[in-house]
């Protein structure tokens, strides 16, 4: 796709420049400062998943992503195959995205070199590649244990099994992925985020929902009872509504993990699809962060199920990210994405959920939120409606522009032309 920002980048400057020029004055108005907005947006961390890279099948052999209740549909040329694949495919998707980015792993990206290794067994040395590179492209890896694909999770169970040899395998796995999170945290002087998500559950009724409960926390007291230092890692927990397989009971829902990381003072995993589908995360983020330490976010789309379909510039992410740019406790959220769509081009959907996060992020901190505070303290509801209605139509698209050429990230879509040549001398070459 060829765009006036392609043909001719100067010129597309100077229009963002003037159309910018315009756009900070309508926000001055509102009290608000775009320049400042801009520099802080930039500045908020996003923690770019992996998996959409290569259809969640990680480096163990698999070829198909299989179990867990999750699923990844389409077969789009190009998926990554490889740990050097996957990381030139990212660094080119970075190159797209602007602000600052993190990387999250995944268990199965591990480099054994051909050897098997148990994912009980799992060691920091097999990630010394992403590490080193890590440490090279200045980009803060962030990790997953992979408790799904493995013959071991074949009972629909893992931590929460009955069978305690079954459960011994997850919970040593869980706390080798510990021990690497810390790791990358130690590495890269940032705390790296742990996030416990398990598929745990039954198709059907169960008859007992209390004991799997009770295997879970017990297994995850265990667990975090081995200490890190903080300033090397972020443990989370993610809860769900339900899987494919799972339709009837998941034993870690919502209320347990709020309940346990409530009471652990840990941090809680809401992701975007993990929910009823009429019941969005906003109004969940001030109610829980008066009482965890602080929420990892999915950002994903759940369409008609948790689908996982690329997370786009949605009413609930516009919501969300107001929610937490109003709360002024940024400082205690870690955002991140969790999608995977193999029916497009895979690196077009890792800039397309980034860039809508980015900009979803601007939107909120453009939002004239003293105005609407007052108003509503006035018991003049009608100026906050009547604000928030302005507010729609404000210059914002002049804004985002704007902080894509400061960050020297491409402007409008011109970044089509670049994936699509990309698609053509290396995607399309794997066969
Ligand atoms: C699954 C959870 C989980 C996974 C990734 C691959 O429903 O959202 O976060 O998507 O870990
Ligand atoms: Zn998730």
């Amino acid at each position: 796709m060829k765009t006036t920002f392609t043909k001719n980048p100067d010129a597309a400057g100077q229009l963002v420049e003037k159309a910018y020029e315009i756009a900070k004055e309508a926000y001055a108005a509102l009290g608000v400062s775009s320049d400042k907005a801009i520099k802080d947006v930039l500045a908020i961390p996003i923690s770019i998943h992996c998996w959409q890279g290569d259809d969640v099948v990680g480096f163990e052999g698999a070829d198909t992503l299989s179990g867990g209740g999750i699923l990844t549909t389409g077969n789009y040329p190009g998926r990554a195959r490889n740990g050097n694949e996957l990381r030139s495919d990212a660094e080119f998707a970075f190159s797209l995205i602007p602000g600052k980015k993190r990387f999250s792993l995944h268990s199965f990206y591990a480099e054994t070199n051909g050897k098997k290794v148990g994912r009980n067994e799992i060691q920091p040395e097999h990630f010394s590649a992403w590490m080193n590179w890590s440490k090279k492209k200045k980009i803060h890896l962030d990790f997953n244990p992979s408790l799904f694909a493995h013959p071991m999770a074949d009972s629909g169970y893992t931590i929460a099994s009955a069978d305690p040899k079954i459960r011994k395998f997850w919970i040593d796995h869980l706390k080798a992925c510990r021990r690497i999170a810390s790791a990358f945290g130690q590495n890269q002087g940032s705390p790296a985020v742990d996030n416990i998500w398990i598929a745990d559950g039954s198709k059907d009724y169960p008859a007992d929902r209390l004991s799997p409960r009770q295997r879970l926390r017990d297994a995850l007291d265990e667990i975090l009872s081995v200490k890190y230092l903080k300033e090397t890692i972020t443990d989370t927990v993610e809860s769900k509504l339900f899987g494919i397989g799972s339709e009837a009971y998941v034993v870690g829902s919502h209320e347990f993990y709020m309940g346990y990381a409530t009471q652990k003072q840990i941090k809680l995993c809401l992701d975007t699809g993990h929910f009823h589908p009429s019941e969005t995360i906003a109004d969940k983020i001030s109610a829980m962060l008066l009482f965890v330490p602080g929420l990892l976010i999915h950002f994903s789309r759940g369409l008609r199920w948790d689908s996982d379909h690329v997370a786009v510039f949605s009413d609930e992410m516009r919501t969300a990210c107001q929610e937490i740019k109003r709360s002024g406790e940024i400082n205690k959220i870690d955002f991140a994405l969790d999608y995977f769509d193999a029916s497009i081009n895979r690196i077009a959907a890792w800039v397309i959920g980034s860039r809508s996060l980015r900009k979803a992020l601007l939107e909120a901190y453009l939002e004239p939120t003293r105005l609407l505070v007052d108003a509503e303290k006035k018991g003049k509801n009608h100026e906050r409606l009547a604000l928030l209605e302005e507010c729609k139509t404000l210059p914002f698209g002049a804004v985002w522009d704007k902080l894509c050429h400061n960050a020297g990230s491409p402007v409008s879509t011109s970044w089509l032309a670049d994936v699509n040549s990309y698609e053509e001398k290396v995607l399309s070459q794997r066969k």
